[in-house]
């Protein structure tokens, strides 16, 4: 498989350059698929990272070509660069799935949607205005407006999950902005940034405009979070990791956060619903990506008057499931991008067993090369237990009974999570009840996980810090100057 997908990229990119780390250390990424090694790449460490600081900050000075470009011309290059991904899009994608297991299907998808995203951005960089005021107690003694200024140097931080879209999240707005940035992917899933890397220089963005510098989270991913001369870090990852990337920005230089984390994501279901329908719903709200996304509805609250009903077709559904080897047309789920999140959730669904979930499907590995899964079904999921509280990020349905819309809501909310949500039913009424009680950063209605690069995506309480996507996202890459003028002779 590795033969009929060409990785031509393992350097780091620094300064519109290819080049080795400066410690002359590889490290290996693993086709899951398989557990086979694909290639070596260079491994950065701080030294590598300040080397792409230094690039990013002087292709950030006042004055530089960066700087200096009209903004319908920065438009143009992100133009270009959308047209290089669409062009681009089965090679991206299938770096995608030999590099961390999704099916080559949803690595297609992810690499349209990431072209949108580009797309979507290319189209901000000349209306990312400020506003004017009216200050003081006399308006005519003086004017005043604001500038909505590029950040500077960004740090991005980026999970393994969704390796290309990811990257369009991060630089769609930052570029848009203005900014330059230090990019650190994923060490599961290194290589099809390396590629977007590889387009970024042929769109024609000016050296160290965007720098790629893979390696190792405690090393390349914290020199970023620690250093003095990045002005924000972009951060998408679990919880604990946000926290020490959080941590690092306080103890430095106080530089801005932005952070998308976990998430333990209600998706609750009336009784008025279609039930194929629903259930439908409920499967890809679960099994896209092996269960591997932030807003996965991993919380199925389902009514108590259908509950029987839901649960036989939700385990007639997961088991016609093939989870198969990715590459192939007809897979509907790949591997588990890796030995240790594989592991994580076999050990999960043990617990589920332990603590007296209802094991209705699935449970087990699938026994072949490489890390894949059993589709898995729980039914008599109780709040209390581990599969209903610990974001498991893996193929894993836990279903849930409900009787009343008020407990519904609070049992929803009772989690330290808030990224998305979901309600399925005919009733405006009830529908409009959970959106407005529900504590998350997305409420999907009669649908579950539909993403637009016009709509901000992030999270309430734990799930994460600001938004990404949207016009909301430009803030996060953005500084407000005031600027007061006081006019004589008024
Ligand atoms: O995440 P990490 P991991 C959740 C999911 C998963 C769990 C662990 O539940 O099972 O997190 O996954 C870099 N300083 N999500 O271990 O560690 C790391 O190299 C700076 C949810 O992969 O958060 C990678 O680039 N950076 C999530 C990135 O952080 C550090 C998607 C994410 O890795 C670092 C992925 C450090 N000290 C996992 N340590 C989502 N929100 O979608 C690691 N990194």
């Amino acid at each position: 498989m590795a033969a009929e997908t060409k990785v031509e990229y393992t350097k780091l990119f620094i300064n519109n350059e290819w080049c080795d780390s400066a410690s002359g250390k590889t490290f290996p990424t693993i086709n899951p698929a398989n557990n086979q090694e694909i290639c070596q790449l260079q491994e950065a460490d701080k030294v590598d990272v300040d080397l792409a600081v230094k690039a990013a900050r002087d292709a950030f000075e006042f004055g530089s070509e960066w700087r200096s470009m009209a903004a319908a011309q920065r438009s143009a290059l992100m133009g270009k660069l959308v047209e290089l991904v669409q062009r681009d899009s089965d090679k991206l994608a299938r770096l995608i799935t030999l590099d961390m297991g999704k099916t080559l299907k949803a690595a297609q998808f992810e690499a349209m949607f990431s072209a949108a995203t580009l797309a979507y951005y290319a189209g901000w960089p000349d209306k990312v205005t400020g506003k004017t005021l009216q200050p003081g107690a006399s308006e005519d003694a003086f004017f005043a407006y604001t500038r909505h200024e590029p950040i500077g140097v960004c740090g991005a931080i980026i999970p393994w999950n969704y390796p290309l879209a990811m990257i369009a999240w991060k630089i769609g707005p930052a570029l848009a902005c203005g900014c330059t940035m230090v990019m650190k992917a994923a060490e599961q899933s290194p290589l099809v940034g390396l590629h977007m890397a590889a387009l970024i220089k042929e769109a024609g963005f000016p050296p160290g405009v965007f720098n790629l510098v893979n390696g190792y989270g405690p090393t390349a991913g914290a020199a970023i979070s620690e250093h003095m001369d990045i002005d924000k870090v972009a951060f998408t990852g679990s919880v604990e990791t946000g926290r020490l990337v959080m941590q690092a920005a306080a103890k430095s230089n106080l530089k801005k956060v932005s952070l998308e984390l976990g998430g333990k994501s209600p998706l609750i279901i009336f009784p008025d619903v279609d039930l194929d329908e629903a259930v439908k719903t409920a499967h890809g709200a679960i099994f896209t990506n092996n269960g591997q996304v932030c807003s996965a509805g991993s919380r199925v609250f389902v009514h108590e008057d259908i509950y029987d009903k839901f649960v036989a077709k939700a385990v007639e559904t997961a088991v016609k499931s093939n989870v198969t080897n990715p590459m192939e047309e007809d897979a509907d789920n790949g591997s588990m991008v890796d030995e240790q999140q594989y592991n994580v959730v076999l050990d999960l669904i043990v617990k589920g067993v332990d603590e007296g979930a209802a094991l209705k499907c699935g449970g087990k590995k699938i026994e072949r090369e490489g890390f894949y899964i059993q589709p898995t079904v729980f039914a008599d999921v109780t709040d209390e237990m581990t599969i209903a509280k610990q974001e498991i990020f893996g193929p894993v349905q836990s279903i849930l009974k409900f009787k009343d819309i008020d407990e519904v809501i609070a049992r929803a909310n009772a989690t330290a999570y808030g990224l998305g949500s979901g309600v399925l039913t005919k009733d405006i009424d009830k529908a409009m009840k959970v959106v407005n009680g529900i504590e998350a950063g997305t409420v999907w209605v009669n649908c579950y996980n539909y993403t637009h690069p016009q709509c901000p995506f992030g999270g309430f309480k734990q799930s994460g810090h600001g938004r990404e996507l949207g016009k909301y996202a430009l803030k996060e890459y953005t500084e407000v100057k005031q600027v007061t003028m006081k006019l004589y002779n008024q």
